[in-house]
């Protein structure tokens, strides 16, 4: 059997997983098939920003989080859990257990830039990228833009990588399926690497404890323990159809996770086509000083998401609808990209007030932003750290607009 670096087996060329759509992700006959997940997760994320910006607080026990009476801690420092400080805790719970507990204020902005620079180092070596949060991601790097064709080097160049361009440590696991490879990063923390190769995982999955497995809340966990169930193996030993009128729907999957089968494909984020934001009035309105007003919130709005997102766009859409559903697009690409509020509120005045467009009350005035980039003018990161769901609204009758073109449109 030919055995790839870090132990993953090579598949037979034409034997392909089931699950996996070989056109979406081609992998040359010489390429080993069987996949190489990595999931990677920093350590100790917020705390160890603050730690690495400030450094009179390395080395100490240091909890971010509010400092209030009613104050939580999110995350502490690995010497802060020594002594049994973690995230959730009441800050004050925190302070009687650790005295010395240094307390500090979360700086989002801080920890949305270090996840920024991480998601960009997992970005070069893979398009196939599922972020799951600020600080961690599956990778599927079995065919990966750069590196050794082994997950365990790759894994090991993403680590160093991390650290060299934020200063921060990751743990990371690596396997053949998603299930594993994210239990294994929390194995050997902090700066931990875990390799779980194919032939370990079975016995890897029968020695879990079954409050490991995805879906398995405290609810779950206690029906499964009134069954006698307690790890991976316990799942495969009671009879499936009990299982079934435990767990419904779930207990398909916890029995394939259980057999070692996990091909859950590494689903990329969609990349953002475009931010928008609407207003629909109480009543129309004709009136150019109150709709300067309603345009200058819807402005604010999509340019407060824009310069969140740190992103600048290219195009402008205003979006107008009549009293009588009729919608109207205008659009302009202008010379200089757009940045901010300012910018964008001076391009949708003059699509607004000085581009013709029939005369008539409105009920609704919308403004998006379209040809995103990265406002530092790299590529446009399509992760999702700053989207919310309200966040990305995609608006399709701006994107389908022609530009400076006008777009009359029927009821809705
Ligand atoms: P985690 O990855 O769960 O935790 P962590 O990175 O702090 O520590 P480690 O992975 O080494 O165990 O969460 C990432 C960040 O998310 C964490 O630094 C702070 C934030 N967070 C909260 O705000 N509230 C929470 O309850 C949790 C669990 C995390
Ligand atoms: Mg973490
Ligand atoms: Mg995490």
């Amino acid at each position: 059997m030919a055995v790839a670096t870090d132990g993953h087996r090579v598949r037979p060329a034409g034997e392909l997983q089931r699950g996996t759509d070989p056109t979406a992700h081609p992998a040359p006959a010489s390429v080993s098939l069987v996949r190489k997940i990595v999931h990677v997760d920093m350590d100790a994320f917020y705390a160890a920003v603050e730690q690495r910006d400030e450094p009179r607080l390395r080395g100490l026990p240091v909890a971010v989080g509010g400092g209030s009476e009613r104050g939580v801690v999110m995350t502490a420092s690995y010497e802060a859990r020594r002594f049994g400080v973690h995230s959730a805790m009441p800050t004050v719970v925190a302070r009687r257990a650790c005295p010395e507990l240094i307390v500090v204020p979360p700086r989002f902005a801080a920890y949305h830039e270090a996840s920024a620079s991480v998601h960009e180092v997992f970005r070069s070596f893979t398009d196939l990228v599922e972020p799951l949060a600020l600080d961690e991601a599956f990778l599927d790097v079995s065919d990966p833009k750069r590196g050794p064709p082994s997950g365990t080097l790759v894994a090991r160049a993403i680590k160093a990588e991390i650290r060299r361009t934020t200063g921060l440590t990751a743990s990371a696991g690596v396997a053949n399926g998603k299930f594993v490879a994210k239990v294994a990063s929390g194995m050997r923390k902090p700066d931990g690497l875990t390799v779980i190769t194919p032939d370990e995982v079975p016995g890897f999955v029968a020695a879990l404890p079954i409050e490991a497995f995805f879906g398995v809340g405290p609810r779950t966990a206690e029906r499964l323990h009134a069954l006698g169930i307690r790890t991976g193996a316990d799942l495969l030993r009671v009879e499936p159809l009990v299982l079934h009128e435990a767990l419904g729907k779930l207990a398909g999957f916890l029995l394939q996770v259980a057999r070692g089968v996990d091909e859950r494909p590494v689903v990329p984020d969609r990349q953002r086509k475009s931010i928008g934001a609407e207003r629909t009035f109480a009543r129309d309105l004709e009136d150019r000083d109150v709709l300067e007003d309603e345009l200058a919130a819807v402005c604010e709005t999509v340019g407060r998401r824009l310069t969140r997102a740190r992103l600048a766009a290219r195009t402008v859409t205003v979006k107008v609808k009549y009293r009588d559903f009729r919608v109207i697009t205008r659009s302009t690409t202008p010379a200089t990209p757009v940045g901010g509020t300012r910018e964008l509120r001076r391009f949708a005045e003059a699509l607004l007030f000085t581009t013709p467009r029939p005369a008539g009350a409105l009920r609704l005035v919308g403004v998006s932003v379209s040809g995103l980039f990265a406002a530092d003018r790299r590529v446009v990161q399509p992760m999702l750290p700053f989207a919310t769901t309200d966040d990305g609204a995609v608006d399709e009758a701006a994107r389908a607009a022609p530009e400076h073109g006008c777009e009359p449109r029927g009821p809705p």
